[in-house]
């Protein structure tokens, strides 16, 4: 078959994905600024495709937002609340709502996703390891994928503990993965404006890297459409790729698409549906050594997402249980539901051309029918 290249800045990338050599930051800016959007597309499918074949993945899942109390003040946030100033706005969920929460719609799920702030109150390892105790006798059969790093640096540094022995705890109670939340850009000038007051990026890499260490798995996401530079996006991407090769682990990227409302950043708008594309795109080409890339529903919305899994992503995440209220996005103004009933992910996968596989949070695979057995029952 004939293939038109219009942009010669691609045959580059085309040529050294075929001699199996690391894409470059230039070739980044390339990908990311190019009107080529068919050999782009093209180039990642293809990519996708040698990682994992025909399959697009999902995972039955809940999400909390346990608290939104945050001292952080990052610019691009409309989640965080003041407990002082905002008290209507304060969700702190206690231990037991947490576990209530989970469990209102079912046991038929296979990974609970929390994320929350730096909050004072609640990220302590009183409220943490009883609870995440409490989830894994009662709920066997899910994973737990909690916390960023940002939360995981706050927590170490308020019981002055090392990642190290942080983290070997966490792992002792059950923690299997770790959100790939406050990577943000790791562009020291981007943070020094924007999120001055978290982890910093060598911090954050560290985290993931020690957690791996530790036998849990984690995932790694970059936030795009503010001030970030074409470049500082290509290299955030080789930096996680170099994480990668020190200390294997990261499962999935996730592209962060900015959501503008109500926060100090709003002048940017919404990133284009063009923009979301090449992001997808560019990050499975330049991530050759991370196994999945994933178009998350809620964010980027299922139509855009659909579209993804022909640019490279390969995963959907979770369906949330149908009473989850999501608070990081929809502060921000996503247009995306709470939840997505897994038969409409199984839809949209096989309308795109691809096999639609039930995952958890390490990617073991399960039928789409599995259900865990009589004995996870609430404690
Ligand atoms: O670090 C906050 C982002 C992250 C906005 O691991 C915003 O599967 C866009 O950890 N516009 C936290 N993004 C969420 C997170 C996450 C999200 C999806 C998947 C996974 C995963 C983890 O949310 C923050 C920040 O980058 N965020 N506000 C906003 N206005």
């Amino acid at each position: 078959m004939t293939t038109f290249v219009t942009d010669p800045a691609l045959r580059i990338v085309e040529e050294k994905v075929a001699a199996g050599v690391a894409l470059s930051r230039d070739d980044g800016v390339a990908m990311l600024s190019t009107g080529d959007l068919h050999t782009l597309g093209r180039l990642a499918q293809a990519a996708k495709e040698r990682k994992s074949g025909k399959n697009v993945y999902y995972v039955l899942n809940r999400y909390i937002n346990s608290t939104n109390v945050c001292y952080a003040g990052c610019r691009f946030c409309s989640f965080a609340a003041d407990e002082f100033k905002e008290r209507d706005r304060v969700v702190r969920m206690p231990s037991d709502e947490v576990f209530a929460k989970a469990l209102e719609t079912g046991t038929n799920f296979n990974q609970i996703h929390i994320v929350g702030g730096h909050d004072p109150k609640q990220l302590s390892l009183d409220y943490w390891l009883p609870l995440m105790r409490r989830f894994k006798e009662a709920l066997p059969h899910v994973q737990l994928s909690l916390f960023t790093a940002a939360e995981l640096d706050y927590m170490a540094r308020r019981h002055r503990l090392g990642y190290d022995e942080l983290l070997a705890t966490l792992r002792g109670a059950g923690l299997d993965n770790i959100n790939g939340g406050g990577a943000e850009v790791f562009s020291e000038r981007f943070r020094k404006l924007v999120c001055p007051n978290k982890v910093d990026a060598a911090h954050w890499l560290e985290i993931h890297e020690v957690a791996h260490r530790h036998g849990i798995a984690s995932n790694a996401t970059m936030l795009y459409g503010t001030i970030e530079t074409f470049e500082e996006r290509a290299e955030h991407l080789i930096m996680l790729r170099e994480s990668q090769k020190r200390s294997p682990g990261y499962n999935a990227f996730i592209p962060l698409a900015f959501h503008p409302d109500g926060n100090e950043l709003s002048s940017h708008g919404w990133t284009s549906g063009l923009d979301d594309i090449r992001m997808f795109a560019t990050a499975r080409l330049m991530l050759d050594n991370f196994d999945h890339i994933k178009a998350y529903w809620m964010i980027q919305g299922l139509k855009v997402c659909q579209v993804a899994l022909q640019f490279g992503a390969d995963d959907m995440d979770g369906t949330h249980g149908s009473t989850d209220e999501e608070r990081i996005y929809h502060s921000a103004g996503t247009s995306s539901g709470q939840y997505v009933d897994d038969r409409e992910f199984r839809r949209l996968i096989e309308e795109a051309g691809y096999v639609p596989v039930r995952r958890n949070s390490t990617y073991e695979t399960f039928p789409h029918d599995w259900v865990p057995s009589s004995s996870a029952v609430p404690a």
